[in-house]
């Protein structure tokens, strides 16, 4: 097989830039290890920025978004059992968020690709990458027991943080940033309609609590937890129970209703510098993770393959690599915005060690700071509904 780009991953990554590429005349492949099933049922992140909703509608695949997703004016934070609205709207000039699972907008983008008969390879295995030092890399996997081999001029690794594409260069050739957090995130879907119409971020003794939502009739809560939990010690009784103490305020009610689904999420913050080595270029969760309290991750993803895409296409057209060349610099600043910001949300709403009461009166003076300064509140606005 031959093409332009050889892509790996068929996250939100490698399918928008498949699609941008294809709009640009350029011809690529995605080759994914799972299938085409499992990557449209992953309950991922749900907050799409005004930005990458902007992109969507530019490029035509934004319209059942536009139907489906839920537009949001601003968000909620909830602290010493009362609450405080941040009217994003208004504090930004007009800027808001769409809440529109992360399955939804990877379903679309699959459709816009084999409509187009664009190339996407499933269920792939044992792949490898070779030569992407040269003009000529080449990308290995096994599909249905099969050798298969792809020659292209690039290699986008979309693959992810458990990819192979970072792991696959020299060490020593990449800088990598890193910090764990002492706790994770339990979270549900639950078909529940959503005990309020927008996101409620809340502090409490017991820990942080996440109130979202996917459709008018089904919830998505998170609460956190310890970073090595069980799933076996949380019966959909108890995960109830602690929401409902976590989210306690006079005259609030949690709906509550059978849950679908249930799973843990490690909290992380990494970066690999640069995001290129050679022709293969990193995008999205293979270059670089957030912790989710800041509804970053996929927004990033989105960002860095329209870069990507705009710079292959410049070396198509006029043969220059200028583009290329300054692509993981241009990226890297919105990167380390967002990781900044990620890491600011965690810190306010998570208790790292629940003896420590200074911590938590120090969070809850920086909450009281952001809910009662213009300044402030519309700081925390303009990070939220991401850079322009
Ligand atoms: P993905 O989505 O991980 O896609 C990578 C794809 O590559 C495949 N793959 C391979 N394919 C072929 N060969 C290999 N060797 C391969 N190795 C892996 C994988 O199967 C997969 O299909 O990366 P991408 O495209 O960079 O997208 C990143 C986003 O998925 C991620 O940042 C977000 O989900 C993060 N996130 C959120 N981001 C937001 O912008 N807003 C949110 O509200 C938000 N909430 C969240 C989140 C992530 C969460 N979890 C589960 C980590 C909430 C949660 C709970
Ligand atoms: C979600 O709806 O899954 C979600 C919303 C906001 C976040 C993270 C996840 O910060």
């Amino acid at each position: 097989m031959r093409t332009q780009i050889g892509i790996i991953g068929a996250g939100p990554a490698g399918l928008f830039l498949s699609h941008l590429l294809h709009l640009r005349g350029i011809d690529s492949i995605v080759i994914e290890s799972h299938s085409r099933e499992h990557i449209e049922s992953r309950v991922r992140a749900g907050v799409l920025e005004q930005g990458t909703v902007d992109l969507f509608n530019e490029t035509g695949v934004g319209d059942r978004m536009c139907r489906e997703g839920l537009v949001h004016h601003g968000f909620e934070l909830r602290f010493n059992r009362r609450a405080h609205r941040i009217d994003m709207f208004e504090l930004t000039g007009g800027r808001c968020i769409t809440v529109y699972g992360q399955q939804e907008v990877i379903k679309d983008l699959v459709a816009a690709r084999l409509n187009a008969n664009g190339q996407i390879v499933f269920e792939v295995e044992d792949v490898s990458i070779h030569d992407f030092d040269s003009a000529k890399p080449k990308i290995r996997f096994r599909k249905d027991g099969r050798s298969q081999e792809i020659a292209c001029d690039f290699i986008a690794g979309c693959d992810g943080y458990h990819g192979i594409c970072r792991p696959s260069i020299p060490a020593g050739a990449l800088s990598l940033y890193e910090r764990a957090y002492p706790f994770a995130w339990l979270g549900i879907l639950a078909e529940a309609s959503p005990s309020s119409h927008e996101l409620i971020y809340a502090n409490h003794e017991r820990g942080f609590a996440l109130h979202s939502m996917r459709t008018p009739s089904l919830t998505r809560l998170y609460l956190q937890c310890a970073p090595d939990e069980n799933l076996e010690n949380w019966p959909d009784a108890h995960v109830w129970e602690e929401l409902s103490a976590r989210f306690e305020m006079d005259g609030f009610v949690l709906n509550t209703g059978p849950i679908l689904q249930k799973n843990i999420t490690p909290m992380r913050s990494f970066v690999a510098e640069p995001m290129q080595f050679g022709r293969l270029f990193l995008a999205g969760d293979s270059a670089h993770i957030v912790p989710p309290t800041g509804a970053k991750g996929m927004n990033l993803a989105i960002a860095d393959v329209r870069l990507l895409a705009r710079a292959l296409d410049r070396f198509y057209s006029s043969g220059s690599e200028d583009e290329l060349a300054t692509y993981s610099q241009r990226c890297l600043r919105r990167v380390w915005r967002a990781q900044y910001f990620s890491y600011f949300m965690t810190n306010m709403f998570h208790r790292a060690n629940v003896a420590d009461a200074y911590d938590y009166r120090r969070q809850l003076a920086e909450l009281d700071n952001i809910t009662s300064s213009r300044a402030a509140a519309t700081n925390l606005a303009e990070n939220y509904s991401g850079l322009p």
